[in-house]
Order: structure tokens, then sequence, then C-alpha cells
């Protein structure tokens, strides 16, 4: 036995009283927790941002919804990749968050006013519904769906509860984020000087193991650093035709007999209904577009196909209309999709025959898809069956 086991300290024989450890540690301090703030309400800001451009490109009003921009054509493969990387980024800086402030968790007394009870409230609401943003984001990306709400809508009303709770946080805070918010500030130079060099260290670690989250999963949309994407749950080039595949022709109960039947309808003042060879006999249009999937991955690739406004105005359609779009799909949440007046007025806008160059395989929209500008690739309907003027 060693000397230093032998003088093991005694066990007090009674406990003073029941009181919680007390966690003065160093670093847990207001200088880290400012810091380390100002990275994940910029990440959460960048998030809600993109976030709302996402909702709206999917679920326009009524007034917005025939107006949405087709231009930049790469605009949501842009705001959907930063959406999902600075989520990716704000899991790194929630951590290194709740463990800079977690010892008030153990405050004592807990409550000591009113006003000290609506505090610990509000930050346990913006916990609460920070952690389960980033939670439910991260399972989307790998379509994981382990809770029996819909996704979508919960995800985008909780966005709004952790935007008013942050701003209700730095509202309350205000005095002690001035006083640490960089390393010279008054309230920061109060601090023992002695763990500067220690708190620059962890500073640096959070930094850094942020930057090897995004740098190992940003390939999954940015291509010159599609090498790197080790952990995305998507490659950008893995997948027939050289590009991933969300729901594949068998999962969407797309059958060879309907395949084989294929007719694309086209309903409007006048009618009418072409076989694929009628269709490939129209004048093409070729396109460079991305895919960009809500779930942060997007690859640019090659389109040809016929102008959706040239098909609708063999309708009858007038400028302006919309364009409802329906897959042979049998069932599913993007069977049907809605397109309006600016986008199907666009030259771009295709209902696309071939991808780089080869007729579509199955699985990416055989025989006929649309691929649009500016669109998230749950609008970019698969397996088109019918056009509808709106
Ligand atoms: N009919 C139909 N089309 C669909 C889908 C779908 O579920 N059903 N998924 C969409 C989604 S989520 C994306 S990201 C794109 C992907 O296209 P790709 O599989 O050709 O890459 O297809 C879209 N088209
Ligand atoms: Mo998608």
């Amino acid at each position: 036995m060693t000397k230093r086991a032998r003088r093991r300290p005694a066990l007090p024989r009674a406990l003073p009283s029941v009181r919680p450890p007390s966690f003065g540690g160093r670093l847990h301090d207001a200088r880290t927790a400012t810091a380390v703030g100002r990275w994940l309400g910029a990440a959460f800001a960048v998030c809600f941002v993109t976030g709302l451009i996402s909702h709206y490109l999917q679920h326009p009003p009524g007034w917005l919804a025939n107006g949405l921009p087709g231009r930049p054509v790469w605009g949501y493969r842009l705001t959907q990749g930063l959406h999902v990387a600075s989520g990716l980024a704000a899991i790194v800086l929630l951590l290194a968050k709740l463990w800079a402030v977690y010892p008030r968790l153990f405050v004592w007394p807990p409550v000591r006013s009113v006003r000290h009870a609506l505090e610990r409230l509000s930050v346990a609401v913006l916990v609460a519904t920070a952690v389960f943003q980033v939670f439910t984001g991260l399972l989307n990306i790998v379509e994981w769906y382990p809770w029996p709400f819909p996704f979508v809508q919960t995800h985008f009303a909780v966005a709004w509860v952790v935007a008013g709770s942050i701003l209700l946080h730095v509202a309350v805070k205000a005095r002690e984020i001035r006083a640490h918010w960089s390393r010279r500030s008054a309230g920061t130079l109060a601090l023992p000087a002695e763990d500067a060099p220690d708190r620059r260290a962890l500073l640096l670690g959070v930094g850094a193991a942020v930057g090897a989250v995004t740098l190992t999963t940003v390939g999954q949309a940015f291509t010159p650093l599609k090498r790197l994407d080790l952990l995305a749950p998507r490659h950008p080039d893995i997948g027939p035709q050289g590009l991933p595949v969300n729901r594949t022709v068998a999962a969407a109960g797309v059958t060879q007999a309907a395949l084989r039947d294929w007719r694309l309808e086209v309903a409007g003042p006048h009618p009418y209904t072409l076989t694929l060879d009628q269709l490939r006999a129209l004048p093409q249009t070729h396109a460079r577009l991305p895919i960009s999937c809500v779930e942060g991955w997007s690859v640019e690739a090659r389109w040809a196909g016929v102008p959706v406004r040239d098909l609708v105005a063999r309708a009858g359609g007038r400028p302006g209309c919309g364009v409802r779009v329906v897959s042979l799909e049998v069932a599913g949440a993007y069977r049907v999709m809605e397109m309006g007046a600016e986008y199907v007025r666009d030259p771009l806008t295709l209902l696309a025959l071939t991808l780089n160059g080869q007729v579509l395989e199955p699985d990416h929209g055989y025989p006929a898809r649309i691929i649009a500008p500016n669109r998230p690739g749950v609008l970019q309907t698969k397996w088109v069956t019918r056009l509808e003027v709106l």
C-alpha cells in the first residue's frame, strides 16, 4: 500500500446540511459563456434565416406563391447548405456553451426571487428548445424520425420559440454580455489573469471542433470540398448517374407496368396527351442546374428536356398561370406539387428527360421529372405524369 492511499481523509461523520457541491470551477465564467455564446448566436441566426427561406420557398403564403424568384439558380443550394452547416456547427457550440454554464444549474438557493425564477424559466425554455432543434435537425438529415410529431411543422414552430428565447436571453444578460464581449472588456479584465491562456486554449479547441465538423460535412453541398465529405449522410457523387437519390422508384411504389404505359397528360383550356416519343420530338432545352435537397446535400448536373412554359402554352395556359404537377408515385408527401407563375415562366424550368446526357434512371424520375432553378429538392418532382394549368 502506498503512503498516499493510507492517508485518505476520513469521511465526515455527519453532513452539516444537504447542499449540492459548488462548481466554481475555472473557465465556467461569463467570459467563456459570452465568447462561445457569440458564435452560437451567429450560428443560430444563420440557421433561422436560411430556415425561413427554405420554409417560404416550400410553403409560400398566397401573395408570394407566384413571385418566388428563380434567380440565382444556385440560391437554394447556398441557403440550404448554410442551414445544415450552421446547424451542425451549432451542435458543437451548444455543447460548449452548456459546459460553460452548467454550474449555474446548481445555484443555491435555486430560486431567490420572482425575477430570478422567471430568468431561470426562460433559460430552461431556451436550452430545451435549442437542444430540440439541433437534435431533430440532425436526425432529419439522416432521415430518422423516432417521434410521433411531424418534423417539418414542429421544427418550424420551435424555431420561433428558440429565436424569441435568444432575444429575451440577450436582453436579460445584456449587461454581462457587454462586460465580457471581448478579451479586453472590463468584466473580463477583472477575471483571474492566470485563466486567460487556458481560456484561449479552450476557445481554440471549440473552434477546431467546429472546423472539423464543418470540413468533414460541408462537401455534401460545396463541391470543391467533396473529397473531405466523410461524415455527411450523403456523398454528392454516390448514386445512379453520379447523383444521390432520396426516394427510389421502388420506395415510391412506381411499377414497371406504370412506366411502360406512361403518358404525359396536360390539363388546361386545351388539354392534350403526349407519348414519350412525342415529348422527345419537341424542342429541348439544356441547362446546368443543381438538385438541392432540404437535407443539405446538393449537386449540379446537366439536364435536358422541354420547358414547362412551352407545354403550358400549348395547353392554352395564360401568361402568369401556375401549374400543379402530379407524379406516378402512389402515395407520399411529394406526389403532387404546385409551382408558381415565376417558375412556370422561367425558360430554365424543365420537364427533364435526360441527366448528364443520358436518359433518366428510374430512380431519378424516368421518364420525366421537374427540374427548376432555385427550388428545394422536394419540389423537383420525379415520375411526372400530369401537368394541370391553374
Ligand atoms: N415524386 C417524387 N419526387 C421527388 C421526391 C419524392 O419523394 N417523390 N423526392 C424529392 C427529393 S426530397 C429530392 S432531394 C429530389 C432528389 O432527386 P434525385 O433523387 O433525382 O437526386 O427528388 C425529389 N422528387
Ligand atoms: Mo430532398
